[in-house]
């Protein structure tokens, strides 16, 4: 057990900083073993206090500290583990550091480290303390001039901003110099030294600058940037038309690196990727990954004025700027690809991994109050939730409203670091609306639960809704206030037509509710005919929706709400009552039938898109099943999901082989939505008749790998034969390895697809790829395919009742825990929720957690999330 607790970190406690570093000039000497870092900052007290200097600085060797070019002795400055102390600073003063680090030896993978034999950074949040001493928090910016010298095999020499200078040196070295005009926060800064290839393009802004673009992978992988090219500058051009916001340097450089932590890296004009984001081609990646390279591509840029000219004033505000880019992102997806099917992937990916994390012990407001390490608060909350909090701000005031806030924003926080308080004060001096009540979305915690009941008063052509709300207590935080919620609502006819009403005496097909106190009447009028009420339309708050509707009512709005996220929740309502009620042990055999009847006739729609269909195709995923279960039991989740996909396969056994023939790509490949949308629906067909247990389909799946012309296509067979299982799969698997080997980015598909797998072998299987020669645990792509795919996606297996999964994953955490705590600790969701399971199970979950919280020599990191999840 620890025994030195750690102290958590307060909002509350924010000062502003003691010293400013203006100017700084960094001077690398990169020796893979021995790099030696030098400083020169033009260090100002802030502000009228006597304090001591104290810059932070962890793993570093010192070896030298002077102020105004004279070396400091022993007694004027001290280093402790994690500070340099200079007592009795100037005022303002030149400070001289000199420390040496090992890039290479650092498995831990941020700060300066070293991946497939290059040199590359990772500083967001604290890896910049690593390198050298700074005052390592987010509201100290400094305009940074780098010099980097190094072996000429390390051919390219980047950094943020411009180059100012390079050539050659003496000795076989070469040197480059780089000016970032921009003042920034060390956490944004960025150098990569190595070997790479690059893709080159160019884009004109919309103020007629070049701007070039330049994308450095590993050697001969160019031709697999050009979609992520294509992806930027799209980006480009979206943010200057939806945000009016223009890229400020002359060069934007992208790197891919095949060892990195999390997804990518915003840094000022140098943004770090995790290769597995940024290398695309038909052969290799699947239109998922084409996807998401995009969305990140897009998420990254967008950074540039969300975080980069506009940055955080504390981690505490982290939700400021990515909240916001998330939201900038899925707009802009949105645009490329579809709002109906973009939003309904986004919603799910909220509810998968935010509503689990807000009904658990990790639960924690968008803007937390306190932590321990802030590497742990990089969570779906924090993302995904910020984004949903700016959307309904959105809804509440208005596109035009919320436009004029955010220029408002750029104009007045432009080169500071902010607040969330003050963003939001951007929108209410736009909107001229008091917000002080929307802020509680940022401060409370969990999901609200919205109910809905409704009378039709026929005499009267009424609708009498009432609403309540009412949000369960969190850590912390035993009590909750109302949130305003807008819920948007419209009404079908139980024909399924849509019918107009009246509210406030205007006639219209759809409004906004506001629900701002525990509960609201709201009376609709004009109702014609007896409504089917459409509500929370396009997930309009991130809440549980409760209403009163009956399932006639939800095959009204599956087969035809006119709001497509609507109409494929009512698909997942239904199919979530019938595979729970199974789970429990009381099927309903008419109702499933029913509901494989009706999805029948959804797929035989002809205006609806193929990337549409293949949602409604999907069941709600088990773990999205055991959140909504008390107390849930993976097993039975997955053997009641199983018998109605089983029941929609033999139903719908004719459609599903029509679209599996139908809908082969005949052309070129094209990663575009309406490709990826038929491919969609092929693969998900093809994943719905893997659940025929007629012998045919193993000979239907195989072909469908053998004849795949795309990662897309192979992986989709892939799939459908692990489904499947025995001989097939064992074939398929032996195959894709041999053809793939070389490839690291489908190997992790390889591993992933065996993690994945839900029959009973396949927990012995996983422990045995941990030895295989491909597994290598300090590669976080590749650990993250087997590991935590298998704790986050294979539900049956993870909670097998001997307990065995979770003994695998505790090992997996403190054995990754000694060299890479950021990693190790985002494995511990998967235990977090123990108190939703079975108590045996619950008890299981437990004790892991227990043997990891008293194991010697634990990280802040890990120790943090695996205590508070027992709290
Ligand atoms: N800011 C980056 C991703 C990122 C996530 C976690 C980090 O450290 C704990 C660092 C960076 C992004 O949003 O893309
Ligand atoms: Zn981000």
């Amino acid at each position: 057990m620890r025994t030195d607790t750690p102290q958590p970190i307060r909002l509350a406690d924010y000062r502003p900083p003691a010293f400013l570093v203006d100017e700084v000039n960094l001077t690398f000497d990169l020796q893979p073993n021995a790099t030696r870092v030098k400083a020169r900052m033009q260090v100002r007290r802030n502000g009228d206090h006597a304090e001591a200097l104290r810059f932070n600085g962890e793993r570093l060797k010192p070896i030298s500290v002077a102020i105004d070019g004279r070396t400091l002795g022993e007694a004027e400055r001290t280093i402790d583990g994690e500070f340099l102390v200079i007592p009795d600073a100037p005022d303002a003063f030149v400070l001289e550091t000199e420390v040496e680090i090992d890039p290479e030896n650092n498995k831990a993978l941020d700060g300066l480290y070293m991946s497939g034999g290059r040199f590359c950074t990772q500083c967001e949040a604290e890896g910049f303390r690593k390198i050298t001493f700074w005052p390592d928090r987010p509201d100290v910016l400094s305009r940074f001039t780098v010099r980097i010298e190094a072996d000429k095999a390390f051919r390219h020499l980047l950094s943020n901003g411009n180059l100012v200078q390079s050539g050659d040196l003496p000795g076989g070295r070469r040197f480059a110099v780089w000016n970032d005009p921009f003042p920034k926060p060390c956490y944004l800064f960025a150098l990569v030294g190595g070997e790479l290839d690059v893709l080159e393009d160019k884009l004109v802004t919309m103020t007629g600058r070049t701007v070039d673009l330049r994308i450095y992978v590993d050697p001969g992988m160019a031709p697999r940037a050009a979609y992520a090219m294509d992806a930027l500058k799209r980006s480009m051009t979206w943010d200057e038309e939806a945000f009016g916001r223009e890229y400020d340097l002359d060069l934007f450089m992208i790197v891919a690196v095949r060892d990195f932590n999390f997804g990518a890296m915003e840094n000022k004009g140098l943004n770090i990727f995790n290769s597995s984001l940024l290398l695309a081609d038909p052969a290799t990646a699947t239109d998922m990954d084409f996807e998401r390279i995009e969305s990140v591509v897009a998420h990254e840029y967008f950074h540039n004025w969300t975080g980069d000219r506009i940055t955080c004033r504390d981690w505490f505000q982290l939700c400021l700027k990515e909240g916001l880019t998330v939201f900038r992102d899925q707009s802009f997806s949105a645009d490329m690809r579809g709002h109906a099917v973009q939003r309904i992937k986004d919603v799910k990916a909220l509810r998968a991994r935010q509503f689990a994390e807000d009904q658990g012990p990790l639960a924690h407001p968008v803007r937390p109050s306190s932590y321990l390490k802030i590497d742990n608060f990089y969570t779906a909350t924090i993302y995904e939730k910020g984004a949903e909090v700016i959307r309904m701000l959105k809804t509440l005031i208005g596109p035009d409203a919320f436009r004029a806030g955010m220029d408002l924003y750029f104009e007045r926080w432009d080169g500071h670091a902010t607040t969330v308080e003050e963003f939001i004060r951007c929108f209410a001096e736009a909107s001229g609306r008091d917000l002080t009540d929307f802020f509680a979305w940022y401060e409370q915690a969990g999901t609200p639960k919205v109910t809905l009941a409704s009378r039709y008063d026929e005499a009267a052509r009424a609708l009498h809704l009432e609403l309540t709300q009412a949000t369960p207590p969190t850590p912390g935080q035993p009590t909750k206030r109302p949130l305003p919620i807008p819920v948007t609502v419209g009404l079908l006819d139980q024909d399924g037509r849509t019918q107009a009403f009246e509210r406030d005496g205007k006639a219209i097909d759809e409004t906004v509710i506001v629900l701002d106190g525990a509960s609201a009447k709201i009376t609709l009028t004009g109702v014609d005919r007896p409504p089917v009420v459409s509500a929370l339309r396009g997930f309009s708050a991130p809440v549980r929706l409760e209403s009163d509707a009956e399932p006639k009512d939800r095959y009204v709005l599956l087969a035809g709400d006119p709001d497509l996220f609507n109409r494929w929740e009512a698909g997942q309502e239904l199919a979530r009552a019938l595979i729970l009620a199974r789970a429990e042990g009381r099927p309903d055999e008419v109702g499933e039938e029913r509901y494989a009847e009706a999805v029948g006739r959804a797929l035989s729609d002809q205006a609806a898109e193929p990337a549409f269909k293949a949602l409604l195709l999907a069941l709600p995923s088990e773990p999205d099943l055991a959140l909504a279960m008390r107390p849930a039991d993976p097993g039975a989740i997955h053997e009641a999901r199983e018998a109605l996909r089983e029941r929609l396969a033999v139903h719908l056994q004719h459609e599903l082989r029509r679209l599996h023939t139908g809908l082969q790509d005949l052309g070129e490949f094209s990663p575009d939505a309406a490709g990826a949308g038929r491919r969609a629906l092929r693969n998900a067909a093809l994943e719905l008749l893997a659940a025929n247990p007629r012998s045919e389909i193993a000979e239907v799946a195989a072909g469908h790998y053998a004849a795949a012309a795309n990662m897309t296509d192979a992986m989709g067979g892939l799939n459908a034969l692990m489904l499947i299982g025995g001989e097939p799969f064992e074939q398929g698997l032996t195959d894709f390895y041999e053809r793939w080997k070389s490839e690291p980015l489908v190997i992790d598909k390889w591993f992933a697809v065996q993690a994945r797998d839900p029959s009973e072998t396949a927990l012995g299987r996983v422990i045995g790829l941990t030895a295989h020669p491909a597994f290598d645990a300090k590669n976080p792509n590749r650990l993250r395919a087997l590991v935590s795919t298998f704790a986050n996606f294979n539900p049956a297996r993870f909670h097998d009742p001997s307990g065995a999964g979770y003994r695998f994953l505790a090992d997996q955490i403190l054995a990754v825990d000694r060299y890479n705590p950021m990693i190790a600790a985002r494995l511990i969701d998967a235990l977090g929720g123990w108190r939703r399971y079975t108590p045996e199970l619950g008890a299981l979950m437990k004790a892991e957690l227990q043997r990891i919280v008293s194991t010697e020599g634990l990280s802040k990191n890990v120790f943090e999330l695996a205590s508070r999840a027992l709290a």
